[in-house]
């Protein structure tokens, strides 16, 4: 009788949970605005500096190394599903470029998103063909989509 007594209740509390993340914010992943803004900032971060690793190849500031390339390439798209859940409500202001059209025009922001996704997908699918001439237009198209998001929704 008691385990029954308390299987509803955790049962209970799981409805009330499951609520929560419904009806809450997606703030609320983040205790505080200033720790939304260092997650972004730290999925942006890495997410450079293994673009960046594949981008020196394609320029020819580093020596084309395939493995290395689509092992870049790959943790360069993994990082690009992390930063937009912490362009949370209320997290516009700190020590932050973000521009307040990414929160006033989010269906705009969304859509630099997703194609930055699918450009880092187009890489991923470039490097594993394991030639830099395959590489080249691809980190085009990837260097192209960061900086067309970040003359629109990055400040100076
Ligand atoms: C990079 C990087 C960016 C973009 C941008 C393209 O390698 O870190 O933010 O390319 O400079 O213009």
């Amino acid at each position: 009788m008691k385990h029954t007594h308390s299987l509803f209740a955790s049962s209970f509390v799981a409805l009330l949970l499951g609520m929560g993340s419904l009806t809450t914010p997606a703030y609320a992943q983040f205790v505080k605005a200033e720790d939304a803004i260092k997650y972004r900032k730290s999925a942006f971060s890495l997410m450079g500096t293994h673009f960046g690793r594949v981008a020196a190849m394609a320029n020819g500031r580093a020596p084309y190394d395939a493995k290395a390339a689509a092992d870049n390439a790959a943790l360069a798209e993994t990082m690009s599903h992390l930063p937009w859940v912490a362009f949370a409500d209320g997290s516009d202001k700190g020590e932050t470029k973000a521009k307040p059209e990414i929160w006033s025009d989010k269906a705009r922001f969304a859509e630099s998103a997703e194609k930055l996704q699918a450009e880092l997908v187009k890489l991923n699918l470039a490097a594993r063909v394991g030639t830099l001439e395959a590489l080249k237009p691809a980190v085009s198209s990837v260097a192209g989509t960061c900086k067309n998001c970040h003359d629109n929704f990055r400040q100076q």
